[in-house]
């Protein structure tokens, strides 16, 4: 049997590029797409569901809080055995979902990372401070966790039994990060396949601004050193960062 694929768009005021990227998603093979509406307040909603996803919204602020909460709607409603995880910005190219997902449907992956630094760039597309990020933040997995990854992009495709058993937690920045030092620890297959990225359409929330980049970079270090050392699941990886 082929497997279920439904995608998380997490989105925060991407009414122009929405539509674009929904149209992009190949259905099929994706079932069913969540669009996040994370407190927009633009017309993402309407976009979202004029592009054909289902729509959920979540007051809550931050990236980890919208996917989380796409989850617990696939959790609650017929999950499927493979999520992808998508921005709403059209940086990433939805027509690249099959190369993601087939490590996944052959066995041969549980988690597999779009590699935007693998991939081809657009010009301008990962902006200076985002590359410099991740280069250290990989840098540091490398060093910790003894797996060479060479990007913490968006664009995700996991195992549905795989990332329940990850107990994600993180509500803002440290979502990617999370997930892939998780699955280290639990010794999931790992994968990195090569994807696009384009300037995003519209403004960007993280990266582009410098309070982002700040939160965001120490938020993501924050997470790699939390998990390294100690299993996953003790009590003591629940403590959150200092305010
Ligand atoms: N920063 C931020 N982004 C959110 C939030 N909720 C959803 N998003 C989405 O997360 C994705 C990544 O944000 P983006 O602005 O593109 O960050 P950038 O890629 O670093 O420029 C976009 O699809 C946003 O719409 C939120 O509360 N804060
Ligand atoms: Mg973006």
């Amino acid at each position: 049997m082929p497997p279920t694929i439904d995608v998380v768009i997490p989105a925060y005021n991407e009414e122009a590029s929405l539509p674009l990227v929904l149209a992009a998603v190949p259905r099929p093979p994706v079932r069913r797409i969540i669009v996040v509406d994370n407190a927009s307040t633009d017309t993402t909603a309407r976009a979202a569901r004029a592009g054909g996803a289902v729509v959920v919204r979540e007051e809550r602020q931050g990236y980890g809080s919208a996917c989380l909460t796409g989850l617990a709607h696939l959790r609650a409603d017929s999950p499927p055995s493979i999520v992808v995880f998508l921005d709403g910005d059209y940086s990433d190219s939805p027509e690249e979902l099959p190369d993601l997902v087939a490590p996944i449907a052959d066995g041969r992956a549980d988690l597999v990372i779009g590699s935007r630094v693998q991939g081809q760039r657009q010009a301008g597309a990962l902006l200076p401070q985002a590359r410099a990020g991740n280069l250290v933040a990989c840098l540091l997995i490398r060093l910790l966790y003894r797996h060479r990854y060479t990007d913490l992009g968006p664009f995700r495709a996991i195992r549905w039994d795989a990332l329940e058993d990850l107990e994600m937690q993180d509500q803002d920045f440290g979502w990617t990060a999370e997930m892939q030092v998780k699955a280290l620890k639990q010794g999931l297959s790992v994968l990195e396949v090569p994807v696009s990225y384009r300037r995003r359409i519209g403004v960007s929330k993280i990266t582009g601004t410098v309070k982002g980049t700040l939160a965001a970079g120490y938020k993501i270090l924050y997470t790699v050193l939390r998990y390294s050392g100690r299993r996953h699941g003790s009590d003591t990886a629940n403590t959150q960062p200092p305010a």
